[in-house]
């Protein structure tokens, strides 16, 4: 190998680990003992959806007061029943049925082993059935015989090549502040109908967002407060919501009133504007998925000390009022004797604006088809900038064209848009000669292509290729590095 080679497959490696081990520190914590118990009985389960702590603890959702539901991956679950550690005898309750025969036989490897025949999720398949065939052994809904729903993952450039559309709007909220500003993305139709989604099935979608929250949303237009449509027109109507008016008093401006007003007018694209204009939106008010807010990229959303999700990027969910109102002041507020009080009847849609998306569900699931295991994976989505929509959708129905990479006669093909957590790279990869092995050209990792479409490395670091023609026929390929230095790699039959 040359110098230069072996640097770059020197950095190419070491990019990988560190990828690897701060994805894995989330799990691996709290002088937690049990996964290395597992993965000595299995170790080739390392870096697999099993290999985490939803393997032995189950998610969970609960009731807001507000009536909405917020479901929990295992990890946010167990957080959110032991109060963020106040109360660690509490995570018994997280723990699943195979977390349960694990512990009963011992807690340590050879109670592994000792479990294998039972069927603890009573799902008709025994736990090393399951485990073998990658299915949660302690979750009744996951089995070997469902095949994962159909999905379609985008990156910010797939994002940024549809068309786009920008509306200014109120953002009005119960008890946070309110505000006006101008929004740019993909209405949610558009994005829907670029996914495939299957419209003879699909009734609505799901969003999630990694800190655990969720929302539904019907795909046409239903009565109820929480119900804001994402797909078709209000009923009878053009547009798919109602145009709106701006409104602005004294009372309510924050810049104007810094102790009493409860709402924020100071976003550029407020500037010129009168109480009483009508907003002018090209194309009307939509249910949109927005990339910036003012011209900006979102805030990228973190989760606080507290476990709170603080910011709002890549991704928010905008949808407009239903029914436009003035913004009126906080419910929490004790100074109601004001221009707009608070009105529990106005319509305040800024509370069904998920914030920090990553995944969209659509409803619903495919027969015989499962969930993806897909909210435990939120955050390298935020840190990617990742979208994946699954459910029902046909993704090779989609509008976008899909692009096929052409084996040449040599059977050698360049991937020019790898994107591992954020890095981007091309790789050209030689056939090496032996069945489906091929050598990657580490030489090749900087001549990427941008504007190529991205294919973002798989959990367990393999690639998956949507298009490869070789003599005319397309097919789509997994691979996965064989050599500890990423040079050799193999396509997954
Ligand atoms: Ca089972
Ligand atoms: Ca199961
Ligand atoms: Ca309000």
């Amino acid at each position: 190998m040359s110098k230069r080679t072996t640097i770059m497959a020197i950095v190419f490696s070491m990019v990988l680990f560190l990828s690897v081990s701060s994805g894995y520190a989330a799990y691996h914590h709290e002088g937690e003992r049990d996964s290395e118990n597992f993965l000595a009985a299995y170790p080739d389960k390392a870096g697999t959806k099993l290999d985490h702590c939803a393997l032995c603890h189950s998610g969970g959702s609960y009731e807001k007061s507000t009536g909405s539901t917020v479901s929990l991956g295992s990890c946010q679950w167990c957080h959110y029943k032991t109060e963020y550690g106040r109360e660690n005898s509490n995570i018994e309750q997280t723990i699943n049925a195979y977390g349960n025969a694990y512990k009963d036989n011992g807690r340590n490897e050879s109670a592994i082993s000792r479990i294998d025949e039972l069927d603890s999720d009573d799902d008709g398949s025994t736990n090393q059935e399951e485990i073998t065939a990658g299915s949660f052994p302690g979750n009744a809904s996951d089995n070997p015989f469902l095949t994962m729903a159909p999905s379609k993952i985008y990156t910010r450039s797939d994002l940024e090549a549809l068309q786009q559309h920008t509306q200014f709007l109120l953002m009005n909220t119960s008890r946070s502040g309110d505000f006006y500003a101008q929004y740019t993305g993909v209405p949610l139709k558009d994005l829907l109908d670029d996914a495939g989604i299957l419209t003879e099935q699909a009734t609505g979608i799901t969003v999630f967002a990694p800190d655990g929250w969720s929302q539904y949303h019907p795909l046409n237009y239903e009565e109820g407060a929480e119900l804001y449509h994402v797909y078709g027109n209000m009923p009878g109507e053009s547009y798919q919501y109602p145009p709106a008016v701006y409104n602005h008093v004294t009372d309510a401006d924050y810049a104007l009133n810094p102790d009493t007003g409860w709402c924020d007018y100071s976003a550029p694209s407020v500037a010129g504007r009168s109480h009483g204009d009508p907003i002018y939106v090209e194309n009307g008010l939509k249910a949109i998925l927005a990339m910036t807010r003012d011209g900006a990229p979102l805030d990228t959303g973190v989760l606080t000390d507290e476990n709170k999700l603080d910011g709002s990027g890549p991704y928010r969910v905008v949808v407009p009022q239903k029914v436009p109102s003035p913004p009126d002041q906080s419910s929490k507020s004790d100074d109601q004797d004001v221009e707009w009080p608070y009105n529990y009847d106005w319509d305040h849609n800024a509370g069904a604006a998920t914030r920090s998306v990553t995944i969209i569900r659509v409803e619903p699931l495919p027969e015989g088809t499962t969930d993806i295991d897909i909210l435990e994976a939120g955050w390298s989505y935020i840190d990617n900038q990742q979208l994946i929509i699954y459910g029902a959708i046909n993704p090779d129905a989609g509008s976008s064209d899909k692009e096929c990479i052409t084996l040449a006669g040599d059977f050698g093909f360049t991937l020019p848009h790898l994107d591992l957590n954020g890095m981007k790279f091309g790789i050209h990869f030689k056939y090496s000669g032996t069945m489906l092995d091929f050598e990657a050209d580490m030489t090749t990792l900087s001549q990427h292509d941008d504007a190529a479409s991205a294919i973002v490395f798989n959990d367990d670091l393999s690639i998956t290729v949507p298009c490869i023609d070789f003599a005319g026929n397309q097919f789509a390929i997994t691979m996965k590095s064989t050599s500890d230095d990423f040079t050799m790699w193999s396509i997954i039959p």
